[in-house]
């Protein structure tokens, strides 16, 4: 009989289901993805304070983020470098413009950047790259009237080269006769230019079809990145997810309108959050993962009762500076254990200082603060470069806290022991 957990789960999984084909994922995508969404969810610990919902979607992000990334995939371009983009894609989703884009993205950043035309079957492509490009000048090469888009290409890279420019971006035609010659065009631009990566433009907007053109360019041109134009419309970007996941290659760049300006970074966490029509994804994710800090629980449990060594103190301190870890713990113990701030919350300029205290002591005394007496804190003092009364500061904060400790032990019992397992939620 399912118990309650994979009852849970199940029904949630299906939830996502729904919004992922809502927001047009492939079929077989979006199957792949609750497979593996519920068999994770069902063998991985709850994290306290986090809801079976919270958890599952955190699941679905990091396998949506298999194929997206969990970081922006950055491109790179060094000045004096050289590097050659080519830009593919099926007609009108944004190539000429996004090329134009890029070029003034780069530009921004302080690099040379050239621009070469090289459709020649939709009339007025060169015209329309030169028109976009002279707003935002940037030179544009092409040859009015030609017909042979490799050799224009060539010919592009080698003027820029001679311009000692840093980038060039190779515009190329997305209509043709039929699709076989369009795949035909790009394979002879590539063998010519040979480009360091090839961006595949994809309108975010037309959903399922995003796969087979995506396939069918990557087989004809090996796609390095991948560009999603219309990013401003009301499409959730499904079909675009399926078309990354086809080729295997990375989101670098989204188009977010028709301006120039309009480029921006590809952000996993914005995307996956669209998709699954969630604005607040990143604080859920910040949630979970916040929750899932932990503690070793023999070794709360010993700090609970007074056992620990000054070493352990400081490093508790400094885990609770970071995260929190054992004000957490303390919240989830029924009833609640509240230390004084004071005691645990220490400046930032006092922990440096112990810091190079601690270091300047012996194994033993940290083992055995009482040993510290004054002229082994004279000692520790000189070799620390720091004050004598820090170091007693320091020593005399250990045996408060540890008093401390033993008396709230005394006072709750045995209850905090017992409180461990946590309780979810
Ligand atoms: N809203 C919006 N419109 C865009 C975006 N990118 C491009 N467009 C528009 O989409 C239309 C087609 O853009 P083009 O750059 O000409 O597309 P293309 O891929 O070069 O088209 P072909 O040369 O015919 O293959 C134009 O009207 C652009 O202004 C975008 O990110 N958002
Ligand atoms: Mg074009």
């Amino acid at each position: 009989m399912p118990n309650i957990d994979e009852k849970a789960v199940k029904e949630l999984v299906k939830d996502l289901q729904r919004t992922l084909l809502q927001a047009d994922v492939n079929v077989d995508l979006v199957l792949q993805l609750s497979r593996a969404v519920e068999e994770r969810s069902l063998r991985e610990k709850l994290p306290p304070g986090i809801s079976r919902r919270e958890h599952v979607v955190k699941v679905l992000y990091e396998e949506m983020t298999k194929f997206v990334g969990s970081e922006p995939a950055k491109m790179e371009v060094q000045p004096g470098s050289f590097r050659k983009l080519m830009l593919v894609g099926i007609q009108g989703t944004g190539k000429t413009t996004s090329a134009v884009k890029l070029a003034k993205y780069f530009q921004k950043r302080g690099l040379r950047i050239g621009l070469v035309g090289a459709d020649t079957y939709r009339p007025g492509a060169l015209e329309q790259l030169q028109q976009l490009a002279a707003k935002v000048e940037i030179p544009v090469y092409g040859e009015p009237g030609k017909k042979k888009p490799e050799e224009i290409a060539k010919h592009g890279l080698e003027h820029f080269k001679k311009e000692k420019s840093d980038l060039v971006i190779i515009d190329t035609a997305g209509r043709h006769r039929n699709e076989k010659d369009l795949m035909e065009e790009m394979k002879h631009i590539a063998s010519a230019v040979q480009p360091d990566e090839i961006i595949l433009a994809i309108d975010s907007s037309i959903g399922q079809q995003a796969i087979s053109q995506a396939r069918a360019f990557h087989e004809a041109t090996p796609v390095g990145s991948i560009l999603l134009t219309k990013m401003d419309g009301s499409a959730r970007g499904g079909g675009a997810l399926s078309a990354v996941v086809a080729t295997g290659s990375k989101v670098k760049f989204i188009g977010t309108g028709e301006r120039v300006e309009d480029l921006e970074q590809f952000v996993p966490t914005d995307f996956a959050g669209r998709l699954l029509g969630m604005g607040d994804l990143k604080a859920l994710l910040a949630k979970v993962e916040d929750a899932q800090v932990t503690v070793p629980e023999a070794k709360v449990k010993a700090f609970m009762e007074g056992r620990f060594t000054l070493k352990d103190m400081f490093d508790q301190m400094e885990n609770l500076r970071k995260m929190g870890p054992l004000r957490k713990v303390l919240q989830m113990i029924p009833g609640g254990v509240s230390l004084p701030e004071e005691q645990l919350g220490v400046a930032e300029e006092k922990m440096k200082g112990w810091r190079v205290i601690i270091q300047s002591m012996t194994k033993k005394e940290l083992e055995e603060p009482r040993l510290v007496d004054s002229s082994r804190a004279r000692r520790i003092a000189r070799g620390s470069g720091r004050g004598e009364r820090e170091v007693r500061d320091l020593v005399n904060q250990y045996f408060t806290m540890n008093k401390m400790m033993k008396q709230m032990k005394r006072r709750r019992g045995q209850m905090i022991g017992k409180a461990m397992p946590f309780q979810r939620r």
